[in-house]
């Protein structure tokens, strides 16, 4: 038996009712397989059967002239009648079991499926591809079940494993959040998706060839670069300890001339003093918290810091807005779950902020990163981690890099930054740092600064115009190592000095050294180990 082999990238299920005023349908179609549209679901819910004959009949004969093949929701009879390619089933229609023995043998069966349950069932029933979703909110279809989320996605696809089972992704997924969809809807075993469905990101433009064709320059772009091939894209490099120590002297001697601007959502203990270790540094910090300017500053800062110490409402909302913004252009986003093992609000704002949009690097003390995780190795007091770390912390945040799809920082007497496949330990720092406030929220300051700098570089020398499929160009694990060595070896530098007395006179002695500190210094002092 062989099944029709369908290109899922760019599947566009038909919604007539959000046509803008004046565009005609069947217009709409062929512009949209014009730009790109790859396969074609009919979706009709309120037609009358001779209507939707009609109408199915007549797309047919424009999806045939471009190639693309047709898929019929939910009516098995008018897949039947118009001699569809095959037909998309949600869980309370037709059982793919007996659409099968109605439908000719080579026809596709697709089945929506929001959670691990309902996939393994349409995994049993012989689906030949599975729609992931609704993963964001949509005002398309009335959702009776809880979102997916980019994050779900992931282990659902893992059931895939092994199977020739294709994946779409649906629910208000559109030019700005598609490539944060594919990117993060990986499972741990790298599997995937094949492609994305939207409705309106499509249906509702009056041009929907441009529409379809930025959708499916994204979706290329994403699937010949090294992200679905390799799992986890963000290096796509090998190290050792030489070549980090070298790329970090490249970031710290560019950052000076750069100036990034840093856009960091922070704390009201720290503020001032994560503003001041920016500027050392040889950056600029905007510490601004409030919505509606999230667009304006998405798109002049280099790299974005959100930093939940001192959540208020206000300030997430700004989170939200910001992320998402920065996403949609492909700037990194560092993220500090301040405490968040400390409280049930912590622990779902992190959730909801995650789920909304990628984080590049999450950094996080043990107790932070342990319920992030879900794990009850390490416990919170308060801001802080009670007891000792993990039992083999390098497999741990190896484990979240990989899950969270993004660089992991596990500060601590010894910190440990993963890609998910290599792991930086480096024991710099001195005890003082742990006697002030705000050392954590300063080095997440740090990070988010070369973080700016990989990004720029990467950007600058890739001069060709081309769509990356990264969500994030640079090397985010370097800048995220280079964040913590810096600010680790300032601060030996200042613990030592004659003039430091405690915990006071530390704060501005490392300011003053990040402000002076040079490559060279940095590569002398560095203790860092790649495994
Ligand atoms: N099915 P838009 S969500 C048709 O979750 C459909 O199974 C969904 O429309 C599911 O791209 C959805 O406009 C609507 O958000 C998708
Ligand atoms: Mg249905």
């Amino acid at each position: 038996m062989t099944r029709m082999s369908i290109d899922y990238s760019l599947y566009l299920v038909t919604g007539r009712d959000l046509l803008p005023q004046g565009k005609d349908y069947f217009q709409s179609l062929e512009e949209s397989l014009q730009g790109g549209v790859t396969v074609v679901q009919i979706r009709e819910k309120k037609a009358e059967t001779s209507e939707f004959l009609d109408i199915a009949l007549k797309s047919k004969a424009i999806c045939a002239r471009y190639n693309v093949p047709l898929l019929i929701n939910d009516r098995i009879d008018i897949a039947l009648a118009i001699g569809a390619d095959g037909v998309h089933v949600g869980q309370t229609d037709m059982p793919v079991d007996i659409a099968r023995k109605l439908l000719p043998k080579n026809s596709v069966i697709g089945v929506s499926c929001n959670n691990v349950q309902e996939l393994q069932k349409a995994l049993e029933d012989g689906a030949d591809y599975v729609g992931i979703g609704a993963v964001y909110a949509t005002q398309t279809k009335d959702l009776n079940k809880p979102l997916v989320g980019v994050r779900g996605v992931g282990p659902m696809l893992r059931l895939l494993d092994g199977t020739s089972v294709k994946a779409v992704a649906i629910g208000g997924i559109n030019s700005k959040n598609v490539l944060r969809v594919l990117h993060g809807s990986v499972s741990e075993t790298a599997h995937a998706l094949d492609g994305v469905a939207v409705v309106s990101a499509i249906v509702t433009s009056t041009e929907p060839r441009h529409a379809a064709s930025e959708l499916a320059g994204t979706i290329r772009a994403f699937k010949q670069g090294p992200s679905a091939a390799q799992g986890l894209s963000l290096s796509a490099n090998r190290y050792t300890n030489e070549t980090i120590i070298d790329k970090v002297v490249t970031l710290m001697k560019s950052i000076r001339n750069i100036n990034p601007l840093v856009h960091q959502i922070t704390n009201n203990v720290v503020t001032t003093q994560s503003a001041n270790v920016t500027i050392a540094l040889g950056a600029s910090p905007i510490m601004a918290t409030t919505a509606d300017e999230m667009a304006d500053l998405a798109n002049i800062c280099g790299a974005l810091l959100v930093n939940i110490g001192t959540l208020t409402p206000p300030a997430y909302a700004g989170m939200l807005k910001a992320g998402y913004h920065v996403n949609a252009l492909k700037k990194p986003v560092v993220f500090d779950p301040v405490g968040m093992g400390a409280t049930e609000f912590r622990r779902n704002v992190v959730k909801d902020l995650l789920d909304k949009w990628q984080a590049s690097v999450i950094k996080g003390n043990a107790g932070e990163l342990a319920a992030l995780a879900g794990s009850n190795e390490v416990a919170s007091k308060g801001v802080d981690t009670a007891g000792k770390g993990f039992e083999d912390p390098v497999s741990f945040v190896k484990m979240l890099a990989l899950r969270e799809r993004c660089i992991v920082v596990l500060t601590g007497e010894t910190d440990y930054v993963s890609d998910g496949h290599f792991c930086a330990i480096l024991k710099n720092g001195h005890r003082l740092l742990g006697e002030v406030t705000g050392s954590g929220c300063a080095t997440g300051s740090c990070i988010a600064s070369y973080c700016a700098v990989a990004s720029f570089s990467a950007q600058v020398e890739r001069k060709d115009r081309v769509i990356s499929g990264q969500l994030v160009d640079g090397d985010m694990f370097v800048a995220a190592i280079a964040g913590s060595l810096v600010f680790n070896v300032a601060a030996e530098l200042a613990a030592t000095r004659d003039d430091v007395k405690g915990p006071g006179t530390f704060f501005p002695a490392l300011v003053d050294e990040l402000a002076s500190l040079t490559p060279e210094v940095v590569q002398e002092r560095a203790n860092i180990q790649v495994i």
